[in-house]
């Protein structure tokens, strides 16, 4: 499902000022081909132009785009994809609003949540945080093993996210995830194309398919 298996979340809070069209343009030259948009404070009517700019560019290049919390948003955009997490819209009501093809993910912390998930019709499912955060205050630590056993039991692709780096994301992949998410390693870094490009080629190293399993 996912063309690459690293996903970069585009957060303007974690952005250290930069634009996100600036840091989008950096994703994509990195290699980075699934982004989500985060954005938790923007009013709508200044987030739905840039959205729609950062739309149209992952469109252009091939790149999958989801949009994080807002249902509205991603149907108005044609996103190719919504994410909620156990706060947001239930997901079974996100299923039933969202246009047939559009991919469904949901945040996870355990295992019933995951499972739950999957019946709400989920298309992935989001694991975490697998290790410490600065990104989300109150992160609920899942660790390495719930990725472990989840993934063999689900049989839906496993997204793991929480406080992945460049030094642990190898670990993530070798743990069963589909994908690692993340926020920090890519938007918090000085050089977010070398940031993206460093992560798949860790993520994609010999021994793994082209998407990284
Ligand atoms: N959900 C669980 S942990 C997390 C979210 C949104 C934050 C991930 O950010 P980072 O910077 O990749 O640790
Ligand atoms: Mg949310």
């Amino acid at each position: 499902m996912f063309p690459t298996p690293l996903y970069v979340i585009l957060d303007r809070a974690a952005a250290r000022g930069r634009e996100l069209p600036a840091l989008l343009e950096a994703v994509l030259a990195g290699g980075g081909r699934v982004v989500q948009l985060r954005e938790k404070t923007m009013p709508m009517a200044e987030l739905f132009p840039l959205a729609r700019t950062l739309r149209e560019r992952c469109r252009r290049a091939g790149a999958l785009f989801i949009v994080n919390d807002r249902a509205d948003l991603a149907l108005a955009l044609e996103a190719d994809g919504l994410h909620v997490g156990q706060e947001d819209l239930p997901a079974a009501a996100a299923r039933r609003i969202l246009r047939p093809g559009m991919i469904l993910g949901v945040s996870t912390h355990d295992e019933p949540q995951a499972r739950r998930a999957r019946e709400d019709g989920a298309d992935y499912i989001a694991v975490g945080s697998i290790f410490p955060t600065g990104t989300k205050p109150g992160f609920q630590l899942v660790g390495l093993d719930l990725l472990r056993e989840l993934r063999p039991r689900l049989g839906v692709p496993v997204v793991a996210i929480g406080g992945i780096t460049e030094a642990n994301a190898a670990q993530v992949m070798e743990a069963g995830a589909d994908a690692a998410a993340v926020i920090s390693a890519v938007c918090g870094t000085s050089d977010p194309r070398e940031a993206t490009a460093r992560l798949l080629e860790v993520m994609q190293r010999p021994g793994r398919g082209p998407d990284g399993r």
